[in-house]
């Protein structure tokens, strides 16, 4: 259970209050990219190529130019004129926003028309003519390491290959000798699938360019408002648009999940296009063009290998990564860490040594890298471990539940400082599987297994029990771009106690505008209700850097806890002086300062809002009036949620159907704000990450055509396929954070697709396989099964 500190009226940390956001989204009154509507409009559509990998010979707009309507035809040629045909990705590589002689992969953008509606747009498209000379596609990452393979990037000059970069952390030596020493050493290749988002809203923009008064708002579905200010900055300022004559406006949004974190070049030619014309220029990319060309997540293949006795300790473990990040990095990953947090791969796990390499590769593929509910890929990581944790139970013959016992971290060793650097905060990890070992009653299972074994039935348990991090970042190693990961939050409360505060970071259906006015009503004990949350405008809210990797519980949470206790600094200078005694004599309890020992007399004590409305009304002389209070966190560290999930799956034997029985994920996300939202996150998560495990993969032929670019191939998991989730969690606060949280969002889809890989191996094992690679199939069962002859 968890302890409220605060009445339901105030709803401060640990309410289940309703979300304030919903109203307003129930009632069909969201107001998102595509509601903005202003007058004298004009509408974009993107001509897109159909080849991987072509030279652009000729673009003939004559019959674009005569579609009633079409005002341009914007090509990477007009661009260049004013040297906005580039732009930079925030992993400082380089990004076509049209291109002006090569297409590098399929759907990317070529050309876009301009129109005064949206169906001239589009037809417009359909008539701009070009010639294209297609060339040999790189597709596969191996392949592209090859030393006759075609360099791709001859944009970049005296670049010889497709190798992007080589990253490396932990002990090499120490590990290869381990690993050349140990008993017991397993190993495997794995394919963590490309896939996508999937938001239900989907990329877009309005880009409003005033030419009087030189002033750009640009209204788009971003989760980092600010930090797109900047780059937009960077890329325009040389034409006149410099920081100041920027507004980004980030309404409503309908899912980002990751994929709203880049600058897609829709944007840049939109704000190109509206800067040339002075009129307003809306962009809104439909279903197939958000899944072909958009960011995709993960496309990591990974050789994984543990060494341990074979009694069950874990030693070491060496991971190998080729990252397929398509024609540019364009992932949005913290500057110093090319893989993101992947070094995290140690998980749950005491061991001494430990060596991780990746190698990043260039192909024909769309750029992108980082999205999908991913923590800058600690999915991927928590996959490589999870799994190979379970390949070598079954190596040495003993339980998986069993080894994890023998070789997780205990609840005293923190804070933990892993063999990869980190240095975890706190956990429970063995109270974290037992409790989810009780809710499945996990012996009963094992009982019911090998019964069912006997008959031939195929029916598998899988564990995962994974370490997150989150909360980017300690501004001394986290950058984007230069620009330190810190977040923030604006309080400002009114003369009668009524607050509105404002935050770095940006919501897309995470209920921000509910948890953290809960978050002030706990410090304050101001009504939650009476706190009106305000993100997404960077010319009211305070410079942050946005909402991905579940930072902003962790770091604009964090801030908003502190912005308030220097309110309530403030709060107790108001009330000594209103009652006439010193500071040190008065007491806080929610809502009031009271002269100690005399809680119940009324008249010696003041509430916050008699303290708010004398700020204003009648301030100790010398002191500054009003009542509001800024605060830009810089975390000391980064937060490392937990959780222990356990997922029972059964196979028709015959249809090799795969159905989750049961699902168990109890979730450690330290004190939690709002349990229901919180349950709400992992819901959603656990769903998202049952989408890889048994169906999404972005799928490319050889030559780099995408095999399933709509929803009629993509498989997007729906309520009909998700199994009930049965969640619940245990507490342990985060140490250095402010009100002890940790974050939640992305924690399911970490920890969901391993547990469910290793139920359906677990399923399959008294058939020698010992991998599969997700999305786990009824098909890919069946040729695993055929292959090792138990199938004729
Ligand atoms: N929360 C809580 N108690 C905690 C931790 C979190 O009550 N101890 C609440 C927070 O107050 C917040 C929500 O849970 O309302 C998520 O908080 P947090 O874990 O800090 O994550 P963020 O708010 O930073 O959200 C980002 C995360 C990411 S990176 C992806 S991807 C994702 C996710 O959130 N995208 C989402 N969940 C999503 N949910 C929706 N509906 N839509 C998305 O696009
Ligand atoms: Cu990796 S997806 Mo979320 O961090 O926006």
């Amino acid at each position: 259970m968890i302890q409220c500190k605060t009445s339901k009226e105030i709803s401060g940390m640990g309410h289940s209050m309703k979300r304030k956001e919903d109203d307003r989204f129930v009632h069909g009154k969201g107001h998102y990219v595509d509601d903005v509507k202003l007058p004298g409009t004009l509408y974009m559509d993107i001509v897109r190529s159909p080849y991987a990998y072509a030279k652009i010979k000729n673009i003939d707009t004559t019959e674009a130019m005569k579609v009633p309507g079409v005002l341009a035809v914007v090509t990477g040629r007009d661009l260049e004129k004013y040297n906005l045909h580039w732009m930079p990705t925030l992993m400082s590589d380089t990004q076509m926003v049209l291109p002006t002689d090569t297409v590098m992969y399929q759907a990317q953008e070529v050309a876009a028309v301009i129109a005064t509606t949206k169906y001239g747009a589009r037809d417009g498209r359909e008539a701009v003519r070009v010639e294209y000379e297609p060339m040999k596609a790189v597709v596969d990452p191996y392949k592209a390491l090859e030393p006759d393979a075609p360099v791709l990037r001859t944009d970049k000059e005296g670049k010889k290959d497709n190798h992007i970069w080589h990253w490396e952390v932990g002990q090499k030596e120490e590990t290869e000798k381990i690993f050349n020493e140990a008993e017991v050493v397993v190993k495997e290749q794995m394919h963590i699938p490309r896939i996508h988002v999937s938001s239900i809203e989907t990329c877009g923009c309005v880009a409003d360019y005033d030419k009087i008064n030189n002033h750009l708002t640009m209204y788009m579905t971003t989760q980092a408002p600010h930090a797109i200010r900047t780059v937009i900055a960077l890329v325009a300022g040389h034409v006149g648009l410099t920081e100041e004559k920027i507004r980004v406006i980030s309404p409503d949004i309908g899912g980002g999940f990751g994929g709203k974190v880049p600058v897609y070049p829709g944007y840049v030619i939109a704000i190109a296009a509206s800067f040339l014309i002075g009129k307003p220029v809306k962009w809104i990319e439909d279903r197939s063009e958000n899944l072909q060309a958009d960011s995709f997540a993960r496309d990591y293949h990974i050789t994984a290998e543990m060494a341990g006795t074979k009694d069950g300790k874990i030693l070491a473990t060496r991971m190998k990564v080729l990252a397929d990040h398509g024609y540019t990095d364009a992932s949005a990953n913290p500057s110093k860490f090319p893989t993101g947090m992947f070094s995290i791969g140690t998980g749950s796990y005491d061991y001494p040594h430990a060596f991780m390499e990746a190698d990043a590769v260039y192909t024909n593929k769309p750029p992108g890298g980082v999205a999908y509910r991913c923590s800058f890929r600690v999915t991927e990581a928590v996959h490589a471990i999870e799994r190979i944790t379970d390949r070598y139970a079954l190596e040495i013959g003993k339980d998986p539940a069993a080894v994890r016992f023998q070789n997780f971290i205990q609840k005293d060793q923190f804070p933990y400082h892993s063999p990869t650097g980190w240095e975890y905060d706190s956990g429970d990890y063995v109270q974290g599987l037992e409790k989810a070992m009780k809710a499945v009653d996990y012996d009963g299972l094992r009982k019911e297994q090998a019964e069912k074994r006997k008959k031939g039935e195929l029916m598998g348990i899988g564990l995962s029990t994974f370490t997150e991090i989150v909360g980017a970042g300690p501004s001394k190693d986290f950058d984007i771009l230069g620009i330190k990961m810190f977040d923030s939050a604006e309080i400002r409360v009114h003369p009668t106690g009524k607050a509105i505060a404002r935050f770095g970071t940006k919501s897309q259906g995470q209920g921000h505008e509910t948890t953290y006015a809960q978050i002030i009503a706990e410090e304050l004990g101001i009504p939650a209700s009476n706190i009106q949350v305000e993100e997404g405008d960077t010319d009211t809210a305070p410079y942050g850097l946005g909402t991905y990797a579940s930072r902003s519980t962790p770091t604009a949470g964090a801030a908003a806890a502190i912005a308030a206790r220097k309110l309530r600094d403030k709060a107790r200078k108001i009330a000594a002086y209103l009652l006439e005694v010193s500071e040190d004599d008065l007491e806080w309890e929610t809502g009031k300062f009271y002269v100690k020992g005399m809680k119940d007399v009324p008249e010696k004590s003041k509430t916050i809002q008699e303290i708010v409305f004398a700020a204003y009304t009648n301030h100790p002389q010398g002191m500054e009036a009003g009542f509001e209070a800024t605060h830009y966190y810089d975390p000391p560290n980064l937060t490392f949620p937990s959780g222990a999930y356990i997922c029972v799956v059964d196979i028709d034997p015959e249809t090799f159907e795969i159905k989750v029985r049961r699902f168990v994920a109890i979730d450690d996300a330290g004190n939690i704000i709002n349990p229901m939202v919180a349950q709400g996150q992992v819901h959603g998560g656990l769903t998202q990450g049952l989408a890889p495990a048994m169906y999404e993969e972005l799928i490319y032929d050889e030559d780099g055509n995408i095999l399933n670019g709509t929803f009629m191939d993509y498989l997007v998991p729906t309520a009909v396929e998700s199994p009930s989730w049965e969640t619940g969690h245990t507490v342990t606060p985060s140490p250095h954070h402010p009100i002890g949280a940790k974050g939640i969002g992305e924690s399911p889809t970490v920890g969901a697709p391993p547990a469910i890989a290793n139920a359906i191996v677990d399923a399959l094992k008294p058939y020698g396989i010992t991998h599969l690679d997700i999305p786990i199939t009824p098909y890919k069962i069946f040729k695993a099964l055929k292959e090792k002859g138990v199938l004729d």
